[in-house]
């Protein structure tokens, strides 16, 4: 009675479609009411996604197409949560690989088509917005099958069927053009080209857990997919922990996928997707067996941290007056609680019980965790985002990214300059003839910190940018440094706009007028290299001459808005990020003004030192 299922994921580089395409998948499906009102991404739940636009979690979903019952994994496609697709590919048996009829595969799509073929999954192929008007289908499936060559596919894994969508419109076509109006094309190459699950429901239970779920009823929920056997409500079974040990537990309730929501059931068999009740403790990676005869599924391996920066207890002056949690027991509790569900993240103590070190892989990744807890009420410090460094064979390497640079013509020089700036290599360039150039570099992973925002302003705001792990390379040596210093407040007090007038042709302020600010905190950008302590406190004298400058208006430019992820790329070693729930400052680590060591005479020496 076990109805036929196909387990798929779809994967793509950021922005191609793809929760786009899962929503057209779910109305088209029949599984809302007809006059339903629906979010448009419905997949993209949490705050910060919808915010943002982008997918960070990857996420369970499932329609029934003639029978058939489809589980879907939604994947996020930007680099940094690379980890989220490494996971979901554990569950499926198929992948759609989109990718964006008009961009054409960039550097995500290699990284997780690499990681499908390796995984032996039977790609769909899914050129999707062959709407735009600067759509070239016809190319872009050279420029796939030139992929596919170049990531040694087999002659089988060439032979992937080819669909056209218009994910917005829910359309898919099997040919450019023709009268398709839905998207029952790619429904049933998904039927007919994606195998059915393999495992015998009668085998011994194996079920693996790839994500985790949370309810306040049932506690932690373990999202599965079972492998082999069958799993009844209420039985006796073994959690294989990551390490070997057995742990037993009693299984109060499962649920399979329907659509947004989750059926409870009786009992589940192989090939299924399921969410699991009564296994607390259990992790990301460990197995669920029978307790009599345990067969743990190999633990899931996946790629390792390449940045890493230090998260520490905030000990600036306004510490406490903002957040809830600001203990360093909080701020592990807290990184503690984030392992257990993201898989590429990893925390290592330091010297002092005040700070650790988070490694992740890359700065939005870290960007995204720290926003997220200063809006459960978390107040902490962050230092500046570091490349991780590893020594094999007494050889220092670092990591190397493939960088693709999209802008137009006109910047190619000032593009080639940054980038040489930071020990780019230039491979590749493409001409569309569109105005717009594209260029491959390859660029330790160092030279892409605080990147994207100096291109942005170089090329007004015109570069995309994408880029993509390499390998690991020879230490390249020094790089150049922000050039510029702070300007840094030398007392404590509150902002006026009179001071600020002074100040701001030295360089660009973050504060405007009316702030409290603290000795010790960057108030702005310096437009020369040494930092250059200053009084934003300043009060107009109150004279009773009247000089024709003393009553010159006060004219005051807007000060530049340091979001979380400007702020943590502007940093410097000296420097750190305050973030509270309410603020974002920046500071030097030394506050003193008279302790604190020049910033050159410093950075020199340490890289003498190094
Ligand atoms: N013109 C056109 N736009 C589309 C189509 N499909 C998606 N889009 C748009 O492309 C943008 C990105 O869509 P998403 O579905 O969020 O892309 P995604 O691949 O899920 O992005 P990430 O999960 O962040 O990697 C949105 O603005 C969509 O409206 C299409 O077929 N045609
Ligand atoms: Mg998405």
């Amino acid at each position: 009675m076990t109805k036929s299922i196909r387990n798929i994921a779809i994967i793509a580089h950021v922005d191609h479609g793809k929760t786009t395409l899962v929503d057209a998948m779910l109305r088209q499906s029949g599984i809302f009411r007809a006059n339903q009102e629906l979010v448009e991404r419905v997949m993209d739940s949490n705050d910060l996604e919808r915010e943002r636009g982008i997918t960070i979690l990857a996420k369970n979903t499932e329609i029934e197409y003639q029978g058939t019952k489809i589980n879907i994994v939604d994947t996020p496609g930007h680099s940094d949560f690379g980890g989220e697709v490494e996971r979901a590919l554990r569950m499926v048996d198929g992948v759609l690989v989109l990718v964006d009829a008009s961009e054409g595969p960039l550097p995500q799509t290699r990284y997780v088509l690499q990681k499908a073929l390796a995984a032996k999954l039977p790609p769909i192929m899914v050129l999707n917005k062959i709407d735009r008007p600067d759509a070239r289908a016809a190319e872009v499936l050279d420029e796939i099958y030139d992929l596919f060559i170049d990531l040694d596919a087999t002659e089988d894994q060439l032979d992937f069927p080819v669909i056209y969508t218009n994910a917005k419109l829910g359309v898919a076509h099997l040919k450019v053009g023709d009268d398709s109006t839905t998207l029952q094309p790619l429904f049933e190459q998904i039927v007919k080209f994606i195998p059915p699950p393999s495992g015998d429901p009668a085998a011994a239970l194996q079920i693996q857990v790839t994500n985790l779920d949370y309810s306040d009823f049932l506690g932690r929920l373990a999202i599965a997919r079972v492998f082999g056997g069958t799993l009844l409500r209420g039985t006796e079974v073994a959690i294989v922990k990551l390490d070997g040990k057995i742990q037993p537990t009693k299984i109060t309730k499962l649920f399979t996928f329907r659509g947004l929501e989750r059926d409870e059931a009786e009992q589940v068999t192989a090939g299924d997707i399921v969410a699991i009740a009564g296994v607390e403790g259990i992790q990301i990676g460990e197995s669920i067996t029978d307790l009599a005869n345990p067969v743990p599924l190999e633990p899931l391996t996946i790629d390792e941290p390449t940045l890493t920066m230090v998260f520490t207890i905030n000990t600036s002056p306004f510490a406490g007056r903002e957040g809830q949690y600001v203990t360093s027991r909080d701020l592990r509790a807290r990184l503690e609680k984030e392992l257990l569900t993201n898989v590429s993240l990893r925390v290592e103590d330091t010297g002092t019980t005040d700070a650790f070190r988070v490694l992740g892989r890359g700065e939005l990744q870290l960007a995204i965790l720290i926003e997220t807890m200063r809006r459960e009420g978390y107040e902490l410090m962050v230092g500046k985002p570091e490349i991780v460094v590893r020594t094999e064979n007494g050889r220092r390497l670092e990591p190397l990214e493939l960088l693709i640079v999209d802008c137009p013509e006109n910047f190619i020089g000032i593009v080639m300059e940054l980038l040489g700036n930071r020990r780019g290599e230039m491979k590749k360039m493409v001409n569309h003839n569109s105005g717009r150039v594209r260029m491959e570099f390859s660029i330790p992973s160092r030279g892409l910190i605080g990147l994207r925002s100096q291109l942005m302003t170089d090329t007004r705001g015109t570069a995309l940018i994408h880029s993509l792990l390499e390998g690991w390379t020879e230490y390249a040596g020094d790089m150049a440094m922000r050039l510029t210093g702070a300007l840094v407040s030398d007392r404590s007090g509150v902002s006026t706009a009179y001071a600020i007038w002074g100040i701001q042709e030295r360089g660009e302020m973050f504060v405007g007028p009316a702030i409290e600010v603290y000795e010790g905190m960057i108030l702005g950008e310096n437009a020369r290299e040494d930092d250059m302590n200053v009084n934003v406190t300043k009060e107009k004298k109150q004279t009773n001459m009247r000089s024709s400058s003393a009553d010159e208006a006060i004219r005051l430019i807007p000060p530049r808005d340091m979001t979380l992820e400007k702020a943590i790329e502007f940093i410097a070693d000296d420097e750190f990020v305050e973030v509270t729930p309410k603020s974002i400052r920046l500071r030097k680590k030394v506050l003193d003004a008279k302790k604190r060591p020049k910033r050159w005479q410093e950075i020199r020496a340490s890289t003498e030192s190094a």
